[in-house]
């Protein structure tokens, strides 16, 4: 039986994986750092709490990280852990580079020192492209990070490969595409959207609140790419790979397609108060606010996975306008049960 450890396990995709991965027969360890919120709500949900075994372990405690390495010798390691919110980024830095960046380097630190055999896997991020340099972007596009979030995660990337290439170590990096899921933090922005729309539908609020609505992104459905992560660790060679729909839709797109699957015509008003469009009860539904907006954007991403198709027989069936449908009938039926 092999062993995994999923650092991140309580966030979208450690509970995904976590989920496969016992379904391909692996015991699964769940790295999490130690908070007074003991919620594993995604574990629950899902109806694997029980069977994932939990370890204590904050990527800010190098002394941690060594001592689990030395004591538990995995087969696999997914690190998944990472301060993950863009946003954020800008105001926490710091700790934000340190989780993500010095956060991975201690884990393969202890790998080169107590478990050479370990399997690693990194969460990389098609925000790696940022002001991207080719359209779509694939594994040879250069980079271009346009946040603390997305410089933190050029260093795990390259510290990963490094570290593959010095010690000869099994080192995959996914290097992944916005992908969502009714799992999704309410932070960001998919996720946000069906929230609000869902709520409006049934009268728990009047509007959403939003930034940048011009911004596009490449939106896939969670569960599938962490299979991708999956057949990244159970090819024989370790390689980076794209994971992505190849479609593109902007912010504006999302929540027009998510107002229309529950029947309300949108009103706008943008950030300089003016209105667009009329809503059957007269009510302004989206109102764009300067506090959602970032410092440094990041316009546009779309992703060319042939690679993954062809090495490792990858390809998303979930698409845009099915992983929204998925997402509302989902965030539906939880409030009307919570009403
Ligand atoms: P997520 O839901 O935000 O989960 C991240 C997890 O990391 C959380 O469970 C969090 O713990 C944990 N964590 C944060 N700081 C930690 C620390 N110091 N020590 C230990 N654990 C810590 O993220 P996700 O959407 O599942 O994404 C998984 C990974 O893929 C992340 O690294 C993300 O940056 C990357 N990624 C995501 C996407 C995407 O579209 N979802 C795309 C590309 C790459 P708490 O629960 O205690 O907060
Ligand atoms: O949903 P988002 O916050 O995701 P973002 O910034 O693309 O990052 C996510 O995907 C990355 C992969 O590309 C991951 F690495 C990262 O960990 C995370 O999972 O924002 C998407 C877009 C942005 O352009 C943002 O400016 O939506 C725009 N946006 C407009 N209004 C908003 C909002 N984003 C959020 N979160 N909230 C808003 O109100």
């Amino acid at each position: 039986m092999k062993k995994a450890l999923i650092t991140g396990i309580r966030g979208q995709d450690g509970a995904y994986l976590a989920k496969l991965l016992l379904e391909q027969g692996y015991q699964v360890y769940g790295a999490d750092r130690r908070s007074s919120d003991s919620s594993y709500w995604r574990l629950e949900k899902l109806k694997i709490k029980d069977k994932v075994k939990i370890i204590y372990m904050d990527l800010l405690e190098e002394s941690n990280v060594y001592e689990v390495m030395r004591t538990y010798k995995f087969d696999e390691i997914y690190n998944l852990a990472a301060q993950s919110f863009v946003q954020v980024s800008f105001n926490q830095p710091l700790l934000t580079a340190n989780v993500n960046s010095m956060g991975t380097l201690r884990i393969l630190e202890a790998i080169r020192l107590f478990s050479r055999d370990t399997k690693f896997y990194q969460a990389s991020t098609s925000e790696l492209y940022g002001k991207v340099q080719e359209i779509p972007q694939r594994e040879t596009t250069p980079f271009y990070p346009r946040s603390p979030y997305a410089v933190s995660k050029l260093f795990a990337h390259w510290i990963t490969v490094n570290y593959r290439e010095a010690y000869g170590m099994f080192n995959v990096c996914g290097i992944l595409f916005n992908h969502e899921s009714p799992l999704r933090s309410i932070e960001f922005i998919t996720k946000k959207v069906v929230n609000g729309v869902c709520k409006i539908k049934l009268g728990l609020v009047d509007k959403i609140e939003v930034g940048n609505i011009e911004a596009k992104r490449d939106w896939g459905y969670a569960p599938e790419y962490v299979y991708g992560m999956y057949l990244m660790m159970n090819h024989p060679n370790p390689d980076d790979f794209v994971l992505a729909t190849g479609e593109i839709h902007s912010v504006k797109e999302l929540i027009e397609k998510a107002f229309s699957l529950v029947d309300i015509y949108i009103s706008w008003q943008d950030k300089d108060g003016k209105i667009i469009g009329v809503d059957q009860q007269g009510k302004i539904r989206v109102q764009t606010n300067q506090e959602y907006y970032r410092p440094s954007e990041v316009d546009i991403l779309v992703g060319d996975y042939s690679k993954a198709k062809q090495i490792l027989g990858w390809e998303p069936k979930v698409k845009f306008d099915k992983l929204i449908e998925i997402m509302v009938e989902e965030e539906m039926k939880e409030l009307k049960e919570k009403k």
